[in-house]
Parts: structure tokens; C-alpha cells; sequence
């Protein structure tokens, strides 16, 4: 292959911007870069190029790729296969701004070819959200290249003061309150996920989005006892053996339906990154991991509980104790220790009590509308890294 060549280009309409997205596993890596992309291109005017190495993982999300194109257009966004380590498109164009994500190593050539530029580029690394404190610390600090000179600044994706805060479309809210009140919106939305109506209104309906759980089997019981009938939503992944196990069936592929006493459970196609919204928007209660789903069920303003990415050596669990301390913090003290006792159960600390966090099913409704009122007021990411990087480029 040919070593691609500098040129330069007519000045963009709006700011370039360029994000590297290396895919180490599941959905999250591409999930948060791609809604950044959309965010900054829809509502910033932002000329955006997003690199990503597994295309396949992508078109889950954004099934109008196509998974075989070297470079697409989708949504006014451009997205390079991100094909070698040493790859940086036919054609190397250095953006204004150039995030590389989750410290994904940009290839050597482009870095080259950003302190060769006339006005070295924003250089922002998106870090993974982490609610520990230390992270405000930390956001914006900048890291001076050992050879080149450039200047790298971290952005850390946060939930308090100080830090980056996490990612919200402008019109996100709006979209919740249509779907929430209109009941043919609703209506349409259950006959097509599930084939069937809305459950009654006393039905308890939950989402189950997690990796594989040796907590599932205990809760999927205590379900099945519940006196109050339970609808399940499962989009197809990582947690489907659990109930295929749970219901004796060969799979729990999208389409499947059963019941077993007081549960019934419907499992789903994976949907595109937008309508992942409406499930939880669908939904009382929702089960989510990694991050970009945990966000997201924050801005449902609905009680979640977190299966937070396991990391060696339990390494993943302040984390998950920082997050209950932004999110529960304010609860009664018997409210808080049972969403944290249950929260630490789905994460491998003990055992799920559904009775318990039943009991305290207010508290926690309250708590997450305020909480996400709360986290509105840090601000949305991609708004904050947008000012950021307009600040240095002035
Ligand atoms: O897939 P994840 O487990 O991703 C994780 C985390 O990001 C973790 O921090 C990272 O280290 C690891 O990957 C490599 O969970 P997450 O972050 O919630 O991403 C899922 C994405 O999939 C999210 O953008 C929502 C989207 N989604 C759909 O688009 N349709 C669906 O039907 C579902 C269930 C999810």
C-alpha cells in the first residue's frame, strides 16, 4: 500500500474533528464515541471523522453501516475503517481537534503529521467515566509530548463538579416526556418490540441489559415468586444463557417468549444506539452496565441497578461504591444501604434481596428524577469538551 500523503485542505465550514476508536470489547467503546460524534457533528456544526477498528461491533449499534466499506458517510459523519495500527485513511488530514478515545494509540504518522502542522491540533484523550474522586483532579490536565510539539489533554468523563461530566443530547429530555405521555407511542413501541400490548398498569416492567451473572439465577426466582406480576425485557447478549437456563429453553434468542409463575419475559433484538432510549424510557425499573447504558439510565431518571464492568483484582468496585455515593448519597440511611447492598449483590458481593428493594421503591423512584436533575447541572460532555477545545483553538 501506498504511504498516504499531506496536503493541505480548504479550511472546513465548521471545526474538524477527528475521534480514534479502538473496539477492546462489547459495545461501550464504539457506543460512547459514536453518540459523541453525532452530538458534536448535530449540534455543533463539528466536520467529524470517526476511526474505528471493528465495523462489525459499529453496525450493531448503527445498523445503516456498512460493515465491509472502507469509508461511509453516515449521518454527515465520515467513518474510516480504522484498518492498522499504522492507518490514518488514504489521505492524511489533520483535524482542529483530534480525540483519541479510552488511550487508544493514535497511529504514528498522523502524530507526525500534527506537530508538522501549521497550528498543532486540540489533542483531547477521551478517558473511561469514573465517579471516584480523584477524577476532578485530574480533567484537563495536559501532558506534554516527549518529541513533538504537541500537548495532549485529558478529558475525564465524570458525574460531579469539576469534572467533564457525561454525554446528553439537547434534546434528549423532550424526547423522554413525548414518549412518556403519549400512549399510542407507547402502544406502538410495545406491539413492536415484544409483539404484544402494554402490560397492565400495576405490571413491574424491567430491562435487563448485564454480562453474565451468577446473581440472575437467585433473582429470576425471586421474580418468579414475586406477588405482583413481573415483565421482563432482555435484548439478546451476553445475559441470554441465564434465561434460557431459567425457563428450560434451548436459547433465548429475540422473539422468545416465557413465563414462569409471576414472570414473564420477552427477549429483544439489540436496536440501534436511539431506540436502546425507549427501552428504558419503557421500562420501571432497568438493569444496565459498562457505561454508555449506565449513563443513559441515569437520564431516565428511573431507579437502575449497575453491572459495572469487571475489571482484575476487583479493581471495579470503589468505582461502583463512588458512583452509589453520587447517586445514593442523599437516600434515608435504609434506602441507601439497600440499593447499595443490592447494587453490590449484581456485582458478585452477596446475594440480590428483590423483596427489600421493593420495600424501598419510592425512596428510589424520587431519588433518580432528582438525581437527574442533579447531573444536569454538570453539564453535558460533549458541550463541555466543545467549549474546551474552542478555548484553545482561539
Ligand atoms: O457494551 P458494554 O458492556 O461496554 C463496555 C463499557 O463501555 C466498558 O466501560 C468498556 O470498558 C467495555 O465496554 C470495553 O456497555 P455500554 O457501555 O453500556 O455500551 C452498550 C452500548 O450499546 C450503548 O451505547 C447502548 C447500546 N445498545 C444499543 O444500541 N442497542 C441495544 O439494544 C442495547 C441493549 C444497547
Amino acid at each position: 500500500m501506498s504511504s498516504p500523503t499531506s496536503f493541505s485542505a480548504p479550511p472546513p465550514a465548521g471545526i474538524a474533528c477527528d475521534i480514534f476508536c479502538a473496539v477492546i470489547d462489547n459495545f461501550g467503546d464504539i457506543g460512547v464515541c459514536w453518540r459523541l460524534a453525532r452530538q458534536l457533528a448535530g449540534e455543533y456544526g463539528w466536520q467529524v471523522r470517526v476511526f474505528v477498528d471493528d465495523l462489525h461491533a459499529f453496525q450493531k449499534l448503527c445498523p445503516s453501516l456498512v460493515a465491509e466499506e472502507a469509508r461511509q458517510s453516515v449521518e454527515g459523519i465520515v467513518v474510516e475503517h480504522w484498518h492498522a495500527p499504522s492507518h490514518a485513511g488514504d489521505t492524511l488530514e489533520i483535524a482542529d481537534v483530534v480525540i483519541e478515545a479510552f488511550g487508544c494509540e493514535l497511529p504514528a504518522v498522523y502524530v507526525t503529521a500534527m506537530a508538522g502542522r501549521e497550528r498543532a491540533p486540540v489533542w483531547l484523550n477521551l478517558e473511561y467515566l469514573s465517579a471516584e474522586d480523584w477524577v476532578a483532579d485530574f480533567h484537563l490536565r495536559p501532558s506534554q509530548h516527549p518529541r513533538h510539539a504537541l500537548r495532549k489533554t485529558f478529558f475525564f468523563p465524570g458525574l460531579g463538579p469539576g469534572t467533564g461530566g457525561v454525554l446528553k443530547e439537547r434534546g434528549l429530555d423532550a424526547a423522554r416526556i413525548a414518549f412518556e405521555s403519549s400512549g399510542a407511542a407507547r402502544a406502538a413501541w410495545w406491539q413492536q418490540a415484544t409483539g404484544a400490548p402494554p402490560p397492565a398498569p400495576d405490571t413491574t416492567v424491567i430491562s435487563l441489559f448485564a454480562y453474565e451473572n451468577p446473581a440472575a439465577d437467585s433473582l429470576l426466582e425471586q421474580w418468579r415468586d414475586s406477588a405482583n406480576e413481573i415483565v421482563l425485557l432482555v435484548p439478546e447478549g451476553r445475559i441470554s444463557g441465564a434465561l434460557a437456563r431459567f425457563f428450560g429453553l434451548p436459547s433465548f434468542v429475540a422473539g422468545t417468549h416465557a413465563k414462569r409463575g409471576g414472570l414473564t419475559a420477552h427477549a429483544l433484538a439489540f436496536t440501534d444506539q436511539r431506540g436502546y432510549d425507549a427501552l428504558l424510557w419503557a421500562s420501571d425499573i432497568n438493569f444496565v452496565r459498562g457505561e454508555d447504558s449506565f449513563v443513559r439510565a441515569q437520564w431516565a431518571a428511573r431507579p437502575f441497578i449497575w453491572h459495572i464492568y469487571p475489571q482484575t483484582d476487583d479493581a471495579h468496585l470503589p468505582k461502583l461504591d463512588a458512583a452509589l455515593a453520587h447517586y445514593a448519597g442523599p437516600l434515608p440511611r435504609a434506602s441507601r444501604d439497600a440499593l447499595a447492598r443490592f447494587w453490590h449483590a449484581w456485582n458478585g458481593v452477596g446475594t440480590p434481596d428483590w423483596p427489600e428493594f421493593q420495600r424501598h421503591r419510592a425512596a428510589f423512584e424520587a431519588r433518580a428524577a432528582d438525581w437527574a436533575h442533579e447531573l444536569a447541572g454538570v453539564g453535558d460532555l460533549a458541550g463541555n469538551l466543545a467549549e474546551f477545545a474552542k478555548s484553545q483553538l482561539k
